[in-house]
């Protein structure tokens, strides 16, 4: 008799949580046309708008990107996989985005130039794994793998945006998100929403002599980067230079493996190394856009690692 009872009670907690799941289905579905989510991955936020209060809002951000990067790769079955993401966070009248007004230019942005609302910026690094690197690391030319990555990844982080801004709003707050790339004006190629600037503001790293933001986890991987209304305790940026070169003199190998001669000590000719992209962009035809390169970053010291710290 007491077997029947316990019998029936998980049966009717089996049937509790299917009718759970189908009464929330439209929700889902309401929430994937919102965000436009490709995977179905707007189930997992509902169940984790319970979660532990005990949990801070940095930490559960930090946890979603984290976990929605990592359940991506498997429920998209996309072909790049990805290392554990870094994400950093700043207050949105931090003195240093006015300063780049002079280190990009006039028109960029500021945080309440986006959202008007602004409280915080959050950004976040998604890493590429050492295969990933390896397979770009032989001659002049861009590897599938590498630009394969790079679609997928611009993809990646614009879902992870609109992911969170959905996250973000069930907690009543608005958000902005801007696309990885492809936001540059070409006669210029200068963005008025640099991201690996904001990065450097957040926390996230600092700037290699190979232009890119070298995190914890290094340099090779893309960047994203959202303005919330949501005040967010910023982090503290470290003192400490990440690339060999601007702590020590020492390195450049970014330098030396450049492939079309626009990468120096003292200077960078973006235009030259727009035409290397470009070249690349025409290789493979069963790809969407892919102006990369990226010879700069691989083999290189701070290619998965802060190699100062390391
Ligand atoms: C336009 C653009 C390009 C142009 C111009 C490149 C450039 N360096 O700006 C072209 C097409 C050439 C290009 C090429 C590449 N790009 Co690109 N590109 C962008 C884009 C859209 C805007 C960049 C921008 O506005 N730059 C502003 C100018 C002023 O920056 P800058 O020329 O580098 O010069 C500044 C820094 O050197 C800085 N600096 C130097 N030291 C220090 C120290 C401190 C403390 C500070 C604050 C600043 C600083 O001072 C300079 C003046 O401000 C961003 C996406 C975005 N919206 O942010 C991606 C982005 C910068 N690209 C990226 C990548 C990966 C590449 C490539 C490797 C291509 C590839 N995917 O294979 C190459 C690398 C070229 C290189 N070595 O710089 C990533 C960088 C990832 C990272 N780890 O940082 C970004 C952030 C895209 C993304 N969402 O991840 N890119
Ligand atoms: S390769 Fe060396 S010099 Fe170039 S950015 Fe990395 S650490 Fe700096
Ligand atoms: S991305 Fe290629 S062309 Fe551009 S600086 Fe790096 S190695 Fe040179």
């Amino acid at each position: 008799m007491i077997g029947g009872l316990i019998i029936r009670n998980v049966w009717s907690i089996l049937l509790l949580n299917r009718s759970l799941t189908r009464i929330s289905h439209p929700v889902t579905s309401l929430l994937q046309q919102m965000d436009g989510e490709k995977c179905g991955l707007g189930l997992l936020f509902r169940f984790r708008k319970g979660m532990s209060h005990s949990v801070t809002i940095k930490e559960a951000i930090r946890n979603e990107i984290e976990r929605f990067v990592r359940d991506y790769q498997v429920k998209c079955q996309t072909v790049t996989a990805w290392g554990l993401p870094v994400v950093g966070f700043a207050s949105s009248s931090d003195p240093a985005f006015l300063e780049l007004k002079s280190a990009v230019g006039p028109t960029h942005a500021l945080p309440a130039d986006l959202l008007p609302r602004a409280a915080a910026v959050v950004a976040f690094f998604i890493p590429f794994t050492l295969e990933t690197a390896k397979s770009n690391e032989r001659g002049n030319t861009c590897s599938w793998a590498w630009s394969k990555a790079y679609g997928e990844t611009n993809r990646l982080i614009h879902e992870v945006s609109i992911h969170m801004r959905a996250f973000l709003a069930a907690r009543h707050h608005e958000t902005s998100i801007t696309p990885a790339t492809h936001n540059f004006e070409p006669e210029k190629l200068v963005s008025d929403w640099s991201h690996r600037h904001v990065a450097v503001i957040a926390g996230l790293g600092k700037m290699g002599l190979n232009n890119m933001l070298i995190t914890g986890r290094g340099c090779c991987g893309r960047l994203g980067s959202f303005v919330t209304s949501m005040d967010i305790e910023p982090d503290i940026r470290s003192e400490t230079e990440a690339c060999l070169y601007r702590h020590s003199g020492a390195c450049m190998k970014c330098v030396k493996q450049c492939v079309n001669h626009a990468l120096y000590e003292k200077k960078f000719d973006r235009f030259g190394c727009y035409e290397m992209c470009l070249l690349n962009n025409r290789l493979f035809l069963d790809l969407e856009t892919a102006d990369v390169c990226g010879k700069c970053l691989v083999r290189v010291p701070c290619s998965h690692a802060d190699p100062v710290m390391a």
